[in-house]
């Protein structure tokens, strides 16, 4: 097992100045960086292994369909998927959303139906579920969050009816950090046979998935917050319903036969896999996966959480700082506000100092509403993050505080 302290020399992005600051960086809920293996991964691939997958005989072919299909065997092991068949690799949370909405759900739906999300949930796991709505004219339903930024549970079961065909719930909140009692959401909803989709973007980075202890349905992440490129991720799918749902895309790699007069679907996966797939991406999505484990996820967790109650610690005692979301767990972010300072001017000062957060409101405009804000500032963990990151984030709030004072 790697030592956790030295993971941040394989990350090169890491190893610059910024504005004149050895960089910090702070906003790797919005994308990580990427450790040297992943990014020699995928130029390995580029420079001696690029070819088309699943369609030549020829060597390179063989090579790339190779890495490619490795890299899902990958993905299957880290998740506990009960097959690779399971593994439909896409462009990322987004569209492992929009896959369902639109091939689970459009099918499915009709009025009078619902979909029940949370007020937590990031713009992905609400926008695909309006669109589906206004396709099929049912309705969706949203469960209230509390003061500290938990999921109210009793009055989202409250909701759970057998009106309700899916149940859409992230696993960590982007914004607030939260991280929501699975186990108990998804045991209710089982109970009343509801299907249940996890958004997990911001849970496989930061801790042990497996998605058959977990008893959902569907399970959506991606491959750049978890140290891999861009335009990669994943839809775990129990095999039984992604057998029964029809492809939301056409195209090549996803037929078996194809006529004017009929056209017969590939088997799973790859019916959900239309056209030429971002296969160095999801190589180097398969290296940062190899990357994790030789970590440890046990390792990782822990180590974030103990800069987390740091973090949180430190910035609770900086004058004039405001917590947004408290909830009694949390993984990796803290938002906040600092006085009436705006986030984004917040943020461009950090910047200045070398620190990089997010701000604004982090594609969770219902969670901004609830706690009455345009936006916060985000700072988020990862691995490669420690004590000295926090510290110079703190003594750049404090300056900020006394330059806007
Ligand atoms: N959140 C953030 O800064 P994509 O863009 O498809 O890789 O991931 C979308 C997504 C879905 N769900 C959650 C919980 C997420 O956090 C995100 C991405 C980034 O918080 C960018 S908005």
């Amino acid at each position: 097992m790697a030592d956790i302290a030295h993971c941040r020399s394989d990350f090169p992005a890491l190893q610059q100045d910024v504005n004149g600051h050895p960089l910090v960086f702070l906003d790797s809920a919005a994308s990580s960086q990427q450790p040297a293996a992943v990014i020699d991964a995928v130029a390995r691939y580029q420079r001696e292994d690029h070819a088309n997958v699943h369609r030549g005989v020829h060597t390179l072919s063989h090579r790339a369909t190779e890495l490619y299909e490795g890299a899902r065997d990958k993905l299957c092991h880290l998740v506990n998927a009960a097959s690779r068949s399971e593994i439909i690799l896409t462009s990322g949370t987004t569209e492992s959303i929009n896959l369902v909405a639109q091939s689970y759900c459009r099918p499915l739906l009709g009025p009078g139906d619902q979909i029940l999300i949370s007020w937590l949930e990031h713009h992905s796991n609400i926008v695909p579920w309006q669109l589906v709505c206004e396709q099929t004219g049912a309705d969706l339903i949203v469960a209230p969050i509390n003061d500290r930024g938990e999921i109210e549970l009793d009055k989202m079961q409250a909701l759970m009816t057998d009106r309700v065909k899916l149940l859409g719930v992230g696993h960590v909140s982007n914004a607030l950090g939260t991280v929501n009692p699975l186990r108990d959401i998804i045991t209710s909803a089982k109970k009343l046979g509801i299907t249940v989709l996890v958004d997990g973007a911001q849970g496989v980075p930061h801790m042990n998935v497996d998605v058959q202890a977990l008893g959902c349905d569907f399970y959506a992440f991606s491959g750049h917050k978890m140290f891999g490129p861009t335009g990669t991720g994943v839809l775990w799918g129990r095999e039984k319903l992604l057998e029964e749902m029809p492809p939301y895309k056409g195209g090549g790699d996803m037929i078996l036969e194809v006529s004017f007069e009929n056209t017969v679907f590939n088997e799973l996966p790859y019916k959900f896999e239309a056209g030429t797939p971002n296969i160095a991406g999801t190589i180097g999505f398969g290296a940062a996966v190899d990357y994790l484990q030789s970590v440890g996820m046990q390792n990782i967790s822990e180590h974030e959480q103990a800069l987390h109650r740091y973090m949180v610690a430190k910035l609770a005692a900086v004058d004039g700082v405001r917590l947004i979301g408290t909830a009694r767990e949390q993984a990796s972010v803290q938002s906040f506000m600092l006085n009436d300072i705006h986030p984004h001017d917040l943020g461009t000062l950090l910047d200045h100092q070398g620190v990089a957060v997010r701000t604004g409101h982090h594609c969770a405009m219902p969670v901004m509403q609830r706690f009455g804000l345009p936006g916060t500032t985000r700072a988020s963990l990862a691995l490669y993050n420690n004590t000295d990151d926090i510290d110079r984030l703190i003594a750049a709030l404090e300056k900020a505080r006394q330059v806007f004072a």
